[in-house]
């Protein structure tokens, strides 16, 4: 007698992978923004020294889709492009960081990085980030304090001239940090599935 099994199988629920590179100036914040996010805290002196291909998986639910999440922390170093470009290859989004602190940085994105992003990314999304804007609240207030703030429409603008897909600025302390990070993620898990599609 032929038996009719009436188990059905067990659903699985399909991840989607999406791979994200954090890019820019050494000291820029990468590091910490991709601790801040994927470990709700920030790294120590001994977690920030220069990593190139330094992952960070996560499984995360966005837009109630499961996914697979690949953080890719890269060193800004001159000497490491080989290895970023491998990197590149891997990703579907790029996160590409700038200090607000730092108007020279700025220019760097301009002239230098997002050159390399969009040549060795060949078309994927990239999103620009103006990093640790608490600095614009404290810093002046340090006696002395001659620094120079790149302002959000300056890097509104420097985003749209590059053709990042957004500009976003964070910081990576406090309750703000932990709701700055989780928005910049969730934009570049956003431009990924996009991509990826
Ligand atoms: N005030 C402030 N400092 C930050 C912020 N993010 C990073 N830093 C500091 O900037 C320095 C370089 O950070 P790191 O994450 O190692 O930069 P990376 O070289 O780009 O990976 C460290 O001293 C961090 O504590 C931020 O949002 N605000
Ligand atoms: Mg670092």
């Amino acid at each position: 007698m032929e038996f009719l099994c009436c188990y059905s199988q067990p659903k699985v629920l399909q991840e989607t992978p999406i791979s994200v590179a954090v890019v820019g100036d050494s000291g820029c914040g990468k590091t910490s923004l991709i601790y801040r996010f994927s470990r709700d805290r920030l790294p120590q002196a001994s977690e920030m020294v220069s990593a190139n291909l330094d992952t960070d998986r996560l499984d995360i639910v966005h837009s109630g889709r499961q996914i697979k999440l690949t953080l890719y922390d890269t060193s800004g170093s001159e000497e490491d492009a080989k290895v970023r470009a491998l990197t590149y290859n891997q990703c579907d989004v790029i996160i590409l960081c700038f200090p607000v602190d730092s108007p020279e940085a700025l220019t760097n994105v301009i002239t230098e990085w997002s050159p390399e992003v969009k040549f060795l990314n060949k078309g994927k999304p990239f999103i620009l980030v103006g990093t640790k804007v608490d600095l614009r609240e404290t810093a002046p207030k340090a006696l002395g304090s001659m620094t120079e703030f790149v302002s959000q429409s300056k890097g509104k603008k420097a985003a749209k001239e590059i053709g990042a897909s957004t500009y976003l600025e964070c910081t990576v302390v406090g309750v703000d940090g932990r709701n700055k990070t989780k928005r910049i993620f969730g934009s570049a898990i956003r431009d990924g599935l996009k991509f990826s599609r």
